[in-house]
């Protein structure tokens, strides 16, 4: 057998992450005839989906679409049972993607890579596991998610808590029991409010800790019927067809209709349809409601009189009205039951505007108020968005130059998807592409495509690498920034900016100019001969400069 740590294993192509992302590039890049070395921390598939185990976890996408679009056969033969799949029926699904394609002999599971290092003059990359074994390879993508790195917030006294601490998003495998037992949950953004409700259901007694309350929409989840669903995989092609060509890789269409269109009654007759058709799409009710802030005032003043009929209490109402920022401004959520949830006698919401958390003690959470006694502790605290797991592992490239450092401001991207300086490394759904503000599915299938498209390029004109010109990214990362101050997307205290995370540098990091468009640019650069990148010769590590 080889010794790994001094004879690297070579292969042409490394793929880091076994989420939907990363099963997708494996099969896409094996089936080009690449050697492939694949990764993954976990023991298993899945990515968000096999450590976000949360009770109540559920995409917000409809599952129909938040699904492989690759294959009409996966795409007909796998049968949804609701319109919001549940974490368990995604990780179902991605095992069986994995199952289908043969995907799992290709990784080594429960294996963290901690370091890539780039060798200019071959161009190589040899990357290392936190155990210290090597590979070698040309290309290496970074299928590592966006929200892959949880948040725990530095809470004093963390660390003396007594009972047990669970991240939502680093979910125990076995079932979590919380009958009979005082549960505190921090954290409401849409893993807290979904798991609020469910918790809710089965603790003794749940003390919810907001800090800032959200906007969140009423999923009317459902049961798919056979028949129902037939039609709809009858008519798939023409919904992946509008999926590609909207902004947000969904078939629901904004409506054409401003608010200002309208008189006061006809506004509300379309708010209260889009609150009754459920989800996110509620967002999409009026053309101008996510650009203008007057427009969008008035869905802001819509949910919160939603919230003051669902909630009993008026007091504990008030309290969950959001207020600091615009709806859509932060990830809007969708939620079955929560509102409802604080009609419960079991439940309590702990206001932290008006009486922060001080210590975490042995027994409970200490406010300025209170010590709330719990057993146990949900962190629904959220991530590390979009750069805090490639920042975790050292990215060395030109010159040795850590990621990391070259990010040290906010992440500097051409097309979310290659940084100038790191040549043959690619990132799946990266800061600067649509990645989170769009169905994540449809976002992967489309960065893997291209990367493989890219990579087959290379192979048949006869250049062993690619690099992002840093004329490229400035005029990339500045159209980012345009777009975004065109919208009220991000301009509020989120993960978005990064305002989530002590110290990250406040960027807004998703491009919001939409799926369709993002597309036809990538599509365009690819047809140039990859404008805006050098193709790269292996032997002097010069190239070819295509264009900016
Ligand atoms: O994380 P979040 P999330 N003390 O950052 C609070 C995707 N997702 O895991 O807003 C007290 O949104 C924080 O408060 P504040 C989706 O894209 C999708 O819920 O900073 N509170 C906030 O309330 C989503 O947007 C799905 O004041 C603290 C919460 O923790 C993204 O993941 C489901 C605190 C964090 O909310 C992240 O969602 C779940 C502190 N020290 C997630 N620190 C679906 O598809 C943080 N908070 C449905």
């Amino acid at each position: 057998m080889t010794d790994e740590r001094t004879n690297p294993t070579t292969v042409d192509a490394i793929v880091v992450g076994a989420g939907l992302a990363g099963l997708y590039a494996t099969h896409r890049l094996h089936s080009m005839g690449l050697s492939i070395q694949c990764f993954e921390a976990g023991s298993g598939v899945g990515g968000t989906w096999f450590w976000n185990r949360y009770p109540g976890a559920r995409c917000d996408v409809e599952s129909l679409d938040y699904s492989f679009s690759f294959s009409p056969e996966l795409q007909k033969e796998w049968r949804w049972t609701e319109r919001y799949a549940t974490q368990s029926e995604i990780l179902l699904y991605l095992e069986h993607v994995a199952e289908r394609y043969s995907l799992r002999q290709h990784y080594s599971f429960s294996t963290r890579i901690v370091n890539a290092q780039l060798d200019e003059r071959s161009l190589l990359w040899t990357v290392a596991s936190e155990d210290g074994r090597t590979w070698t390879a040309r290309f290496v993508i970074f299928a590592t998610g966006p929200l892959s790195t949880s948040n725990i917030p530095p809470i004093e006294g963390l660390g003396d808590f007594s009972g047990r601490i669970l991240h939502t998003g680093q979910w125990p495998r076995e079932e979590v029991d919380f009958a009979g037992l005082r549960v505190a949950v921090i954290g409401t953004g849409s893993s807290g409010i979904q798991a609020i409700p469910q918790i809710a259901q089965k603790a003794r007694h749940l003390f919810v800790f907001q800090r800032t309350p959200n906007f969140s929409i009423p999923a009317r989840n459902f049961a798919w019927d056979g028949e129902a669903l037939d039609e709809v995989l009858g008519s798939y092609d023409t919904r992946r067809a509008l999926s590609l060509a909207s902004k947000a890789g969904t078939p629901h269409p904004s409506s054409p209709t401003r608010t200002f269109d309208v008189n006061d009654e006809e506004r509300e007759a379309l708010f209260e349809a889009a609150w009754e058709r459920g989800g996110a799409t509620f967002s999409k009710t009026f053309a101008d409601q996510l650009v203008d802030p007057a427009a969008n005032q008035y869905a802001v003043d819509f949910v919160h009189r939603k919230i003051l009929s669902i909630v009993e209490d008026p007091e504990v109402a008030k309290k969950l009205l959001p207020i600091d920022h615009a709806i859509g401004a932060k990830r809007i959520c969708v939620d079955i039951g929560y509102f409802e949830t604080y009609n419960r006698d079991n439940v309590t919401l702990v206001d932290l505007n008006a009486t922060p958390i001080e210590t975490i003690e042995k027994t409970g959470i200490r406010t300025t108020a209170a010590l709330y006694e719990v057993d146990d502790i949900v962190l629904a605290t959220g991530f590390d968005a979009l750069t805090g797991t490639l920042n975790r592992i050292d990215i060395r490239g030109r010159r040795g130059q850590l990621l990391r450092d070259v990010w040290a401001d906010g992440p500097r991207t051409f097309l979310g998807l290659a940084v100038a300086g790191f040549p043959n490394l690619f990132i799946v759904n990266g800061p600067g592409s649509p990645s989170v503000l769009a169905n994540m599915v449809l976002t992967a299938e489309q960065h893997v495509d291209w990367i493989a498209n890219a990579i087959a390029y290379l192979s048949s004109s006869g250049f062993a690498g690619i690099e992002a010109n840093v004329d490229a990214q400035d005029a990339w990362g500045d159209h980012v920034s345009a777009t975004a101050a065109g919208t009220i997307i991000g301009k509020g205290h989120s993960w978005y900016t990064g305002a989530n995370i002590p110290g990250k540098s406040p960027v807004f990091m998703p491009y919001v100019g939409g799926l369709d468009v993002y597309r036809a640019r990538c599509d365009e650069i690819a047809a140039s001969g990859y404008s805006g990148f050098t193709l790269l010769d292996a032997a002097t590590s010069q190239g070819v400069t295509v264009g900016s």
